[in-house]
């Protein structure tokens, strides 16, 4: 099937009205701060301990996945098959966790990545709800670590999300507690499974990555620093007036 391309961050602006939205849902791992970076080198060190390698690939398919999802998609590329009890699966994960959280704990307001800042101050100013939409269990930590806690109108609980990205959950919590339309929300995510998530809420979807991994996206940055309010404001009054 041929997908549609996603409209790249350079495609310029139109002149005509701008249709407003609601809400901005973010994602935070890999959107807000690249705490995504620290999963990967805490999956890797896992992944070698049981003699499976985590190479960039496969940690792609790893980013907006649940923790113990994870491991499963870790343990499936073992280069024999492996059949890990229940038990030991949760001890594996908290293994992984707990150098994660070692990892996190020196992150500060420096870390926000590049743009975030002033995205959330323009969204603010022209009257949009913000959102965390985190599959991460430790959202609420790194929000503090980095100052933002008080940045957004919610942070959806991902304890309490019962089928994670690319189900369309956790952007529709955010959406039910915000109380706005799924086509009223843009969602920004770093994941292929985020941006299937959002889209099936109904949301419009802005991918930061590349064309390679995030090809669905309805609109598509390279990098945080290159995200701008009006741009995608604009784009996403385009998507609105083509849906
Ligand atoms: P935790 P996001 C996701 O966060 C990460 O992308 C993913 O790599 C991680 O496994 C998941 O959170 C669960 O995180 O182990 O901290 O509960 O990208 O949805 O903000
Ligand atoms: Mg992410």
């Amino acid at each position: 099937m041929v997908q549609p391309e996603p409209e790249l961050a350079a495609a310029g602006s139109e002149s005509g009205l701008i249709t407003i939205p609601q809400a901005v849902i973010f994602d935070l791992d890999g959107v807000i701060t690249d705490t995504a970076e620290f999963h990967f080198l805490a999956w890797r060190q896992l992944g070698a301990e049981l003699g499976i390698e985590v190479d960039r690939m496969l940690n792609e398919q790893l980013k907006g996945v649940s923790r113990l999802q994870s491991l499963e998609l870790i343990l499936a590329a073992a280069p024999e098959p492996v059949i890990v009890p229940e038990a030991v699966l949760e001890q594996l994960a908290a293994r992984k966790n707990a150098r994660y959280t070692s990892l996190i704990s020196s992150i500060t307001p420096k870390d926000i990545l590049p743009g975030i800042c002033s995205l959330l101050d323009d969204l603010r100013a022209a009257g949009l709800k913000l959102a965390i939409g985190s599959a991460s269990r430790n959202a609420p930590f790194v929000l503090e670590r980095l100052e933002l806690a008080g940045a957004f109108d919610y942070v959806v609980d991902a304890g309490r999300i019962k089928r994670g990205k690319p189900d369309p959950e956790t952007f529709l919590d955010a959406a039910d507690y915000l109380k706005v339309s799924g086509r009223e929300c843009i969602g920004i995510e770093d994941s292929a499974a985020g941006i299937e998530a959002i889209q099936r809420a109904g949301m419009f979807a802005v991918g930061i990555g590349s064309t390679h991994t995030l090809m669905q996206a309805d609109y598509l940055v390279p990098s945080t620093q290159y995200l701008n309010r009006d741009d995608i404001l604009g784009a996403y009054s385009r998507w609105i007036r083509r849906s």
